[in-house]
């Protein structure tokens, strides 16, 4: 049975955007059981969890004896194992390959860098949160002209998608896809996928 860790005792805001969602959301896609290790926020950062996560977060990941970290990784480990939601086609996987990347290389650390220095770093001034701001937006005005009227970016819902989907979401929470209809339409289609609903109800539990 596949496991992989999530976090407990963690703010509420956090519902919904933590990275163990992806991992989730992927196995209800794929039909695929698993289990979760529920970890305590402080416990994390211990030595014990540090050897199965060695930047003490979220999610680690086990499969039999692969043990891995990275939503990335684990994701493709998924998809290429049970040959599910990456397409067939060469050309068409290695699209897909590249705006999974692009979700995770050239959109999400500006939108997390402009959250942390948002709301979570009381020393930021003003001029660097409009800098870090404008940087999200520009990244965020290139992927809206790249999906255009698409309905997804890698021709159809690849693991890509759910990657996106939820670096999106981290930009919807901050207010910042209220601009773009086309990106903020794409987060809801994807969120209303039955395998997203199932995957969001076993999170939120965790808030419970
Ligand atoms: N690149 C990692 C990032 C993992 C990550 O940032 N996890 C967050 C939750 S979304 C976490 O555990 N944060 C708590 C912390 O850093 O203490 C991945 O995609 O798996």
């Amino acid at each position: 049975m596949n496991r992989f860790s999530v976090l407990t005792g963690i703010p509420e805001f956090t519902k919904g955007l933590v990275r163990e969602l992806r991992v989730r959301w992927a196995h209800e896609e794929m039909g695929l059981p698993y289990e979760e290790i529920r970890c305590p926020h402080p416990e994390t950062k211990k030595a014990e969890y540090l050897k199965k996560q060695p930047f003490g977060q979220v999610p680690y990941f086990t499969d039999g004896e692969v043990e891995i970290f990275e939503t990335g990784a684990i994701l493709l480990h998924l998809a290429l194992k049970h040959n599910k939601l990456l397409p067939k086609d060469e050309c068409e996987r290695a699209h897909a390959f590249n705006w999974m990347f692009t979700a995770l290389n050239s959109v999400e650390p500006f939108l997390f860098h402009y959250f942390m220095l948002n709301s979570q770093d009381p020393n930021a001034t003003e001029a660097t949160k409009t800098k870090a701001r404008e940087t999200a937006m520009g990244k965020l005005r290139v992927v809206a002209n790249e999906l255009g009227e698409r309905e997804y970016f890698s021709g159809s819902f690849t693991i890509a998608e759910i990657f996106m989907t939820t670096v999106l979401k981290t930009a919807q929470f901050q207010n910042m896809l209220l601009e773009h209809k086309t990106l903020s339409d794409y987060v809801t289609r994807n969120e209303s996928r039955p395998a997203f609903q199932r995957a969001l109800a076993e999170h939120v539990k965790l808030y419970e």
